[in-house]
């Protein structure tokens, strides 16, 4: 089962998207396995980000991170980094497909939205990074067996 970060940004918990996110991928299928309303220190936006570092936005992304409390998740799933990534559409909410969430809630790159790990490799890496073991819950869905073939 595959693991991902998303990240409910500043943007959208003070636009109250968060149930409206979740439930997207509630609704996909994806399963929860952590779940956490923090803020972000800049030393895990620093390191969260480091990809970045350098580009012209890096500075404006590192504000627009730590500006405001996110949610932090855990979702797994078959696949479950493209499902994910394909939820929250392209990183350009202009360029995101209809009836993905970018798409629908957002217009402006530096403001969209939500985080999702690009590979399964940064998945791991991501969910290392924002949680410790103890905060991931391993769990059977009853629903399980009607959603995963295997
Ligand atoms: P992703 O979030 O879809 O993986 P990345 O290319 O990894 O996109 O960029 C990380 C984040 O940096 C984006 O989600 C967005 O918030 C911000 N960002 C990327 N490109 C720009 C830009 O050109 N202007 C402002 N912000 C940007
Ligand atoms: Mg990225």
């Amino acid at each position: 089962m595959e693991q991902t970060l998303v990240l409910i940004k500043p943007d959208a918990v003070q636009r109250s998207l968060c149930g409206e996110i979740t439930s997207r991928l509630e609704r996909r299928g994806l399963r929860l396995v952590a779940a956490k309303f923090m803020w972000v220190s800049q030393e895990l936006a620093e390191t969260h980000y480091t990809i970045h570092k350098g580009k012209p936005f890096y500075d404006g992304l590192i504000k627009y991170i730590t500006s405001s409390p996110v949610m932090a998740m855990v979702w797994e799933g078959p696949d479950g980094v493209a499902a994910v990534r394909q939820t929250m559409g392209a990183t350009r909410p202009t360029e995101a497909a209809p009836g993905s969430i970018r798409h629908d809630f957002a217009l402006d790159v530096g403001r969209n939205l939500t985080h999702a790990s690009d590979t399964p490799e940064n998945g791991k890496k991501e969910v290392e990074l924002w949680f410790s073991p103890d905060e991931i819950v391993s769990w059977d869905r009853d629903t399980d067996r009607w959603i995963f073939e295997g």
